[in-house]
């Protein structure tokens, strides 16, 4: 690794100077992505464990991928929905029938197609549901995370990501996750609750994953309720968790399903809301938009980034890997007082440290990888995110266990 870089420090000036302070990036300047690999501006080369958060399961410029962009964007980029395009009839029609659903809802980024659930449950909750207008509740759960607007920060429990923006959107109780009993009594107590809405493994909160059976059982008590199942499956959808969707686990079905990030694979901003007609027929003409969703670069890329996690069984390997990872962690953390436990499925992991003593310790454990070839992203002070993309072989996944458990070593007093 070369201990001078001129080039990123100049770099790295430039966003601190010029650029708003909303990220505390780790001190890596990245210039090319290929495959599980990045390399920064001095052409160090490093191991990519965050993924763009589960952006780029497919790895970084899928050549498929690169090229149905490079090829669409010659030709047509941006029309509006105010014209049908040549190629949204064709991603509507794909990702329908790819996860099992009448309708979809195109837009850019999670948020936007999360606000877009909430603005479709709380419409159907008063057209179909027929609750008293602006009575409707969502339910929510604690340490939830699905975007940064203001209504949905409105019902963040995390002070940083709600402090200081208010006054906040109503219409929202938020409970324990994976709390069946939270569930139903909420639901008893309340007649009008639209939806729940939950992440199938809570991302953010360091892949906390919900005891088997959670997610069919609130299935089960929303039907019985009639609200709906809604599942952000923005970072834990196409394949991450071993799975094509996390939901898959249980044979979940959502009524509103929430895709994101790696829907185009990490190349474009591509977001979409699937549901059934009966659900989505709610939106007419003029009632909900926006000026990028649907375009037709993003639909032709979003089928190609669909293509590549069938054809390369994606899934298939991010459950496998994600075992062997999970294991050899756990071998790890048996040997070590700062490595306390590793949880997670598929290739979405999280490693809970032992912080007491040394409180930035997840943050100088990245640090240290950084230095050792491998890029990982502490989340809440003390749990760091292991999340490379898809395409990860089994010996590059035994080498990066190798660079963590060396990493980790380094810190054992
Ligand atoms: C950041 C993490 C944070 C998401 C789920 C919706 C969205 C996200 C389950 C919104 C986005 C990103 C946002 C990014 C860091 C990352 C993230 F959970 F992945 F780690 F923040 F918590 N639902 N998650 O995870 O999608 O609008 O960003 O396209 O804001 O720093 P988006």
């Amino acid at each position: 690794m070369k201990d001078n870089k001129p080039a990123s420090t100049a770099l790295m000036a430039l966003e601190n100077k010029y650029g708003a302070n909303n990220y505390h990036p780790l001190p890596v300047v990245l210039d090319r992505g290929e495959g599980v690999f990045v390399w920064d501006v001095e052409g160090n080369k490093y191991y990519d464990f965050l993924s763009a958060y589960s952006a780029v399961n497919q790895g970084h410029c899928h050549p498929k991928i690169i090229n149905t962009l490079v090829e669409q964007a010659k030709k047509l980029t941006l029309t509006s929905r105010a014209f049908y395009n040549s190629r949204l009839g064709e991603f509507e029609r794909f990702v329908t029938n790819y996860f099992g659903y009448e309708k979809v809802l195109p837009m850019n980024t999670g948020a936007e197609a999360v606000e877009t659930a909430l603005k479709l449950c709380r419409k159907w909750s008063y057209e179909k549901k027929e609750l008293a207008e602006n009575t409707a509740q969502i339910v929510v759960c604690e340490n939830n995370f699905h975007g940064r607007t203001t209504t949905i920060v409105s019902f963040s429990v995390d002070p940083d990501a709600y402090t200081n923006y208010g006054p906040f959107t109503p219409g929202f109780i938020v409970i324990p996750y994976n709390d069946v009993v939270a569930l139903e009594k909420v639901l008893n107590e309340n007649k009008n609750i639209a939806g729940f809405l939950v992440e199938p493994i809570q991302g953010e909160a360091g892949a906390y994953v919900p005891d088997d059976g959670y997610l069919s059982k609130c299935y089960e008590l929303c039907n019985q309720h009639n609200v709906l199942f809604i599942a952000d499956e923005v970072q834990t959808g196409i394949a991450r968790t071993g799975k094509l969707l996390a939901c898959d686990y249980e044979n979940v079905h959502p009524d509103i399903l929430i895709l994101g990030k790696a829907l185009s694979g990490g190349v474009y901003p591509v977001s979409a809301v699937l549901s059934s007609a009966e659900i989505m027929d709610v939106f007419h003409p003029g009632q909900h938009g926006s000026t990028f969703g649907g375009n037709p670069l993003a639909a032709a890329i979003a089928i190609s980034a669909l293509e590549v996690i069938k054809d390369e069984k994606l899934a298939e390997n991010a459950h496998a890997l994600g075992q062997i990872f999970r294991t050899e962690m756990r071998k790890v953390c048996d040997n070590s007082h700062l490595a306390s436990f590793v949880r997670g499925k598929g290739l979405l992991n999280a490693l809970v440290i032992n912080n007491e003593g040394h409180k930035n310790l997840a943050w100088d454990i990245c640090l240290k990888l950084l230095e050792n070839g491998l890029l990982a992203k502490p989340t809440h002070m003390n749990i760091i995110r292991f999340a490379p993309p898809l395409v990860i072989t089994k010996e590059q996944l035994l080498d990066c266990l190798g660079v963590i458990s060396r990493t980790i070593a380094e810190f054992e007093s």
